[in-house]
């Protein structure tokens, strides 16, 4: 394929209806240029609001009473080209699912290896789609004689506006917070809409397998660094990465092996506060593969007062979550280049275990199996994060063949020798240093110090220390009904009087 530095869409908001009114303005956090799109279908009418990098025509596909739109991408088209007949018009991700959806129906998404979205009309029916991980989140606001969706929330919430389309229940699915009607299309999942009626009927397209497997040291070892290899190759999409580097043996292990398959220099980049950095475990790294690597220090206070802006961009409630995704999005927001595509370490602690620090095997298994039963919904690998910026960030540890390659080794290749996430550890020793491969985990959250920066913000307005993480998710939730539900800029909410509103409301309920 050829190089492309970001998918053709990075987002969207359809209407698919038998008639009637015109879909709703449309409202991102995702920077992009936006193209309309209107599809005459037999049955319906089909309009999509894409946001794009530049050729909008590649994220939509048409064939026959058939019409596709698709933000992301593949990452395992080479297999799934094998499916069609030679010479299929199958150029495009967006066009090669059209194809598969013409053989398999709507069985075509359990085929996927890829981070999209996707949303597809053909007679009465509108199909939703999510990838395995829902990494790309997709919501939907379901009625009689019109679906509407989107891949973000605050593209949905005009048309709830005024006389609210009853908005159907749909089996399965999360509600929104303070968003009547509006569902996230659950991860891993194809729904199936009658646009007549509006009821849905999902369909699971992958689930985290629950069974473990029993491999040798070297098969395990062998078999990581192969599949997460792969994964790496897949998402360069033929350019110079830029990796978001922790110094940690996750991001470490991604900038390893995309050095291996980029010409020339590898970019790297770490961030630090004026309170806590990993910039001196991060330069080991970056010299000992020579990538072209650069450190942004953030402020404190200026990494706190961005707070709407992580919750504008994941429109997650989860302040745990946001603890993770704050950092990130202050990184993502100075890096000032023309648009990027990052490779990242997230997610890698979910299938090992990493963030638990539990040696205790059956206790670090419980940990995985929580884990991966949890994450729908929290929208960390969302790439709206880095798309306020105009970029495109993409996890490799979340790749589909890697996630059926790690939830299922036992807990003991997790574990072993006293060393967390060993298997990976011992995958990627040959090729980085060995006081990367035998670093101590630490979060993101902690190398930024925010958990503390926030607790401290907390603490100085006055709520106790008992009631800090009950307050950290009052302040997120007040944030999101701002940012999302009432669609104020983020630049215009402010995270001091959301602490100070929090503050009081605890006081007075003491
Ligand atoms: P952590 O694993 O520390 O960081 C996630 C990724 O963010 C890293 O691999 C790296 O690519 C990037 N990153 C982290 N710190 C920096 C930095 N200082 N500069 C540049 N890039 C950086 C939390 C965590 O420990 O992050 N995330 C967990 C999962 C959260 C739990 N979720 C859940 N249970 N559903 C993770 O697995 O990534
Ligand atoms: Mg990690
Ligand atoms: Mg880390």
């Amino acid at each position: 394929m050829m190089a492309h530095t970001l998918p053709a869409a990075t987002g969207f908001l359809v209407s698919a209806r038998q008639g009637g009114d015109r879909a709703p303005g449309p409202v991102f956090a995702t920077r992009g240029a936006h193209e309309s799109v209107a599809e005459a279908l037999r049955n319906q009418t089909f309009d999509a609001v894409l946001v794009h990098s530049g050729s909008p025509g590649d994220a939509v596909a048409r064939a026959g009473d058939t019409a596709l739109v698709l933000a992301g991408e593949l990452y395992n088209r080479e297999e799934l080209l094998t499916l069609l007949p030679s010479g299929s018009d199958a150029g495009t991700d967006a066009q090669l699912v059209l194809a598969l959806l013409g053989v398999y129906d709507l069985h075509a998404f359990r085929l996927l290896n890829g981070r999209f979205a996707a949303a597809a009309a053909l007679g009465d029916r509108v199909l939703l789609a999510t990838d395995h991980a829902g990494s790309v989140p997709l919501y939907t606001l379901p009625a009689p004689g019109r679906v509407l969706a989107a891949t973000e929330i605050k593209a949905l919430v005009p048309a709830t506006a005024g006389t609210p389309p009853a908005g159907r229940p749909v089996a399965d699915a999360r509600r929104v917070r303070r968003v009547p009607g509006v569902h996230q299309v659950p991860a891993g999942t194809v729904l199936d809409l009658d646009v007549r009626t509006g009821t849905a009927v999902p369909s699971r397209t992958w689930a985290p397998a629950l069974s473990r497997r029993v491999l040798s040291e070297a098969d395990a070892t062998d078999a990581v660094r192969r599949t997460l290899e792969r994964a790496v190759k897949a998402r360069t999409g033929g350019t110079t990465p830029l990796v978001v580097l922790s110094g940690g043996i996750d991001s470490s292990g991604v900038a390893a092996l995309a050095a291996a398959h980029t010409d020339g220099p590898l970019d790297t980049l770490s961030m630090g506060t004026d309170t806590a950095d990993e910039f001196a475990e991060a330069r080991v790294v970056a010299t000992h593969l020579g990538s072209s690597h650069r450190e942004i220090t953030v402020p404190t206070a200026d990494l706190l007062g961005q707070l709407p802006y992580a919750v504008w961009a994941s429109e997650s409630v989860d302040p745990d979550i946001i603890e993770y995704l704050l950092p990130l999005t202050a990184l993502y927001r100075a890096l000032d280049d023309p648009a990027r595509r990052i490779l990242t370490g997230y997610g890698a602690d979910i299938p090992l275990a990493g963030m638990h620090r539990e040696d205790r095997l059956p206790q670090l298994d419980t940990a995985v199996a929580f884990d991966m039963a949890t994450f729908d919904g929290l929208n960390e690998m969302t790439p709206v994060l880095s798309g306020i910026q105009g970029h495109w960030s993409t996890h490799p540890y979340w790749d589909r063949d890697v996630l059926d390659l790690l939830v299922p080794l036992e807990a003991g290749l997790k574990r072993r020798y006293g060393r967390d996430k060993w298997v990976l550890r011992e995958a990627m020793s040959a090729l980085l240093p060995q006081e990367t491969v035998t670093r101590p985990k630490l979060g993101v959250h902690e190398g930024s110090g925010t958990t503390s920066s926030f607790s401290l913000l907390l603490m100085d307005a006055g709520v106790p220390d008992a009631d800090v993480h009950r307050a950290k998710s009052l302040v997120v939730k007040e944030i999101f009904d701002r940012v999302v539900v009432e669609g104020l800029p983020p630049g215009l909410v402010s995270t001091a009087d959301a602490v100070h509103q929090v503050a009081a409301r605890l006081k007075e309920t003491e």
